[in-house]
């Protein structure tokens, strides 16, 4: 639609009032008075107006054509922004820019008005944020199931280099997306006792007594495919308890007391706990993860015994996708339900739970495997405990019908851990309830069949199958990168929106000068964009000429930002000590929130800000080396960094990273990648091929040798100049000189103790950096590369991901 379209007028009209009449008759203010943030209420809700109807319309659709369900369960949905997401699906962005604008309202200042829903901490919880999308665009009955928690994942800023926490806030002015549904509560329950009776035919019947309620209220959220054909549901879940508060103790004065157990019941949706990778393993934990999937659960059969009446259905009708263990209790939630609830016998409720249910591993990382102590389970959840029990008893004496005699291997399955005072394994039992297991890179499912389910794959060989993880192109490219999105439209048709496999197309214009000085232009608008950006947060001036090197995500020690600052340390140390030697400039762009009580990733934080500090201000370094740590790093944050980044650094340990989707979005935007052979880094490599990528480091495989060979650095540190030197330059305190020995712990470490191999990684690290520099001399073999990257990634769209999921693992058309 152009702006002289009379079509495109009409809807600019209609946009302007229907904005208009949101500002005055729901936030009731003129338009005077109306801050950004009324504006931005106001569109929002204009915006909203526009999808409901097609919304109803696909509720309706999947209920009258009883459509086979798909349920994705998730503790975490790290969504971002909604405004120009929703526009854009709806293809209104033009013309609500322009109706804003006769409003004397810039959409652009909009946008950065509104708060990113960041209920997620990372990679899991933005997969699950693609996935929604890509299901409403593939037409799927789906319906993604959370907690609305209070407080999304913390706010970071950073003081003398140092990480701070601070409560994020993201409802503080309401949330112009979601519909509450007050009608719509489950009861909950905890802890209590179970009482058995003898039924007539002799069969026990167990009943669950618990001993608390907490009641779950539902809030919708749209989510919009796109073109807006398809909208689906995201139901979160609010904790509220039963009663407002204890009326009895209040009129005895005791105002406080009176209100402790609302204040029990609400914790349980107060908070996402941050921690990535390593799961919290406290009470309030398991509260979160049993509240949701009971919910949910309840929810969901509620919904197929309207529909079908029959509980024996229930796997035709519905499936079930756990996203990593954190909603695993749902597999004796639904036992629980099947047999005690709907008197389904144990077997056929067995055979309905596995074909309900499957499950997506994310990480192999040993202390991130999700167990419940035995007495925690006992006291909070007294029949699951019993139900999982049997589950085991049943499994462990299959296997010995089988044969299956060697105590280890039966110890190894068993959904109790005997090891460590008797925990129950979340992995095991997700694994028996699932139909289907699958890893989300190639390499990281070969690795779980290898590793954490070695066993089990033995013992049931059909059941972990690879989802190679994608994103949506939407959001990331389209959104994301206007420029390059409307150069993409230009030159191969803005069909490639609707089919990304047309990027292909690309490769055609990867040596046209032409094109390829249209490509950088973008990417150089985005790198300005980018610089002013930089700028306005941490007050260094990059030059927007420079090669923009960037590693924005979590900060964990195998993802190795440390391996970056320090060759950034070798870098500096050469270029001061060569100072008639040219090197490409670079600016080194950083940013990632650390777990709050990891501190050895604080710590990294503190020494990538310190080695800025003293970088950035010496004149020796002849501005050719900036390092900035961009504080607060959330996916608003991610959409302004990846279109403008030159080099995308992947550098995990290999064997660590499970997939990575950042990865992804990058080569998407044309940055070329700087990796191990890890995660879904080795598809990607496939895919662009080995000239377009620059790969280097140890194999999962030779990781695996080496740390069993022994992690003491001393020899490899010993055989690299340029590593001891930097190695050095931290120790001695060249980087804190307020506090020489600041790092003294960290060097240290790495001498003796590498588990991550930062050491045995680094010259070669060094030498594919030294690879890229020559590279982005010759500025077209650089641009063709780029391009090639954005051509050839087309794959890993979640729409590729959700159709293997619809087809291999949901059984529903997409
Ligand atoms: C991933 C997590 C994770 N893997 C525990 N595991 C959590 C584990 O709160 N917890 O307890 C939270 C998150 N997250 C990531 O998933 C992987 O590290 C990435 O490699 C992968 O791309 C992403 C999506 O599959």
């Amino acid at each position: 639609m152009t702006a002289h379209d009379p079509s495109h007028a009409t809807t600019v009209a209609a946009l302007k009032s229907e904005v208009q009449r949101r500002l005055t008759y729901t936030i009731g203010k003129d338009n005077a008075s109306a801050s950004p943030r009324d504006w931005f209420v106001a569109t929002a809700l204009a915006a909203r107006d526009r999808l409901v109807e097609s919304w109803l319309a696909s509720t309706k659709r999947n209920y009258v054509e009883d459509r086979r369900r798909v349920y994705y369960l998730s503790l975490e949905f790290l969504v971002g922004r909604i405004l120009i997401d929703t526009l854009t699906n709806l293809g209104l962005t033009a013309a609500m820019r322009d109706a804003l604008a006769e409003l004397g309202v810039d959409l652009e200042k909009l946008r950065e008005v509104e708060p990113d829903a960041a209920l997620g901490n990372g990679g899991l919880g933005r997969l699950a944020a693609c996935f929604m999308d890509s299901m409403a665009t593939l037409d799927i009955a789906a319906m993604g199931y959370g907690i609305r928690y209070d407080h999304g994942l913390f706010r970071q800023t950073i003081k003398d280099g140092w990480q701070h926490e601070y409560p994020e806030d993201w409802l503080s002015f309401g949330n112009a997306w979601q519909f509450p549904r007050p009608e719509i509560t489950y009861d909950v329950g905890f802890g209590g006792h179970v009482e058995s009776a003898r039924l007539a035919d002799g069969m026990l019947a167990h009943v669950w007594v618990p001993a608390e309620t907490i009641v779950a209220v539902a809030y919708d959220t749209p989510v919009v495919g796109w073109r807006g054909r398809h909208v689906n549901t995201l139901r979160l879940w609010s904790a509220r308890a039963p009663d407002p508060l204890r009326l009895d103790a209040f009129n005895q004065g005791d105002h406080v007391g009176a209100l402790t157990e609302q204040v029990r019941a609400e914790a349980i949706s107060k908070v996402l706990y941050p921690s990535d990778a390593t799961p919290a393993g406290q009470e309030l934990r398991l509260r979160q993860e049993y509240f949701f999937a009971a919910a949910s659960l309840q929810d969901l059969v509620r919904r197929h015994m309207k529909q079908s009446g029959d509980i024996r259905k229930l796997a035709d009708k519905v499936a079930i996708q756990l996203n990593d263990t954190h909603p695993a209790i749902g597999v004796a939630e639904l036992m629980r339900l099947l047999v005690d609830v709907h008197g389904v016998d144990w077997t056929e409720a067995w055979r309905i739970t596995q074909a309900t249910f499957s499950y997506t591993n994310h990480t192999l990382l040993p202390e991130a495997l999700e167990t419940w102590p035995v007495w925690l389970m006992e006291k909070l959840l007294p029949r699951h405990m019993q139900i999982i029990y049997l589950i085991n008893a049943m499994h462990l004496d299959g296997l010995r019908a089988q044969g299956v005699s060697d105590a280890n291997v039966l110890a190894a399955v068993s959904l109790i851990d005997e090891h460590h005072g008797r925990a129950v394994r979340m992995g095991h039992l997700a694994f028996l309830g699932s139909h289907k297991v699958n890893g989300v890179s190639a390499l990281h499912s070969e690795l779980v069949k290898e590793t954490v389910f070695r066993d089990f794959h033995r013992l049931y060989p059909d059941r972990i199958v690879n989802k190679t993880n994608g994103v949506t192109f939407r959001r990331w490219l389209l959104e994301a990168n206007p420029a390059l999105s409307g150069l993409l439209a230009e030159t191969i048709g803005p069909a490639v929106f609707d089919d990304p496999t047309k990027l292909v197309e690309l490769e055609r214009f990867a040596d046209d000068e032409a094109f390829q000085h249209r490509f950088m232009a973008a990417k150089r608008a985005n790198k300005d964009r980018l610089a002013a950006t930089i700028f306005d947060s941490v007050a260094v001036r990059v030059d927007p000429a420079a090669l923009f090197d960037v590693q924005i995500k979590r900060i964990h020690e195998y993802k190795r930002q440390l391996l970056n600052v320090l060759e950034a340390v070798a870098l500096y140390l050469d270029i001061v000590a060569q100072p008639a030697r040219d090197f490409p400039p670079r600016v080194k762009i950083f940013a990632g929130k650390a777990a709050a009580s990891y501190h050895q990733a604080k710590l990294i934080i503190k020494l990538a800000n310190d080695v800025a500090q003293v970088v950035n201000a010496d004149p020796a370094a002849r501005g050719l080396l900036k390092i900035v740590f961009l504080p607060n790093y959330n996916v608003s944050l991610a959409e302004k960094i990846i279109p403008a980044a030159d080099l995308s650094e992947q550098i995990s340990t290999a064997g660590m990273e499970a997939s990575g989707t950042g990865n992804m979005k990058f080569a998407l935007n044309g940055a070329l990648t700087i990796g191990t052979l890890d995660g879904a880094n080795v598809e990607i490599r496939e895919r662009v091929g080995d000239d377009n990528i620059f790969i280097f480091g140890l194999t999962a495989q030779q990781v695996e040798e080496s740390r069993a060979r022994g992690i003491d650095a001393r020899e490899t540190i010993a055989t690299s100049p340029r590593l001891a030197a930097a190695l050095d330059a931290i120790a001695r305190g060249m980087f804190s000189p307020d506090d020489k020995h600041r790092y003294a712990q960290l060097v240290d470490t790495l001498t003796y103790y590498d588990h991550f191999l930062v050491t045995k990684d680094f010259d070669s690290y060094c030498a594919a950096q030294r690879r890229v520099d020559a590279r982005w001399r010759d500025t077209k073999a650089w641009t063709r590369a780029a391009i090639l990257n954005t051509a050839r990634v087309a794959w890993f769209s979640s729409d590729r991901t959700i159709r293997e999921y619809a087809e291999e693992i949901w059984k529903v058309e997409a």
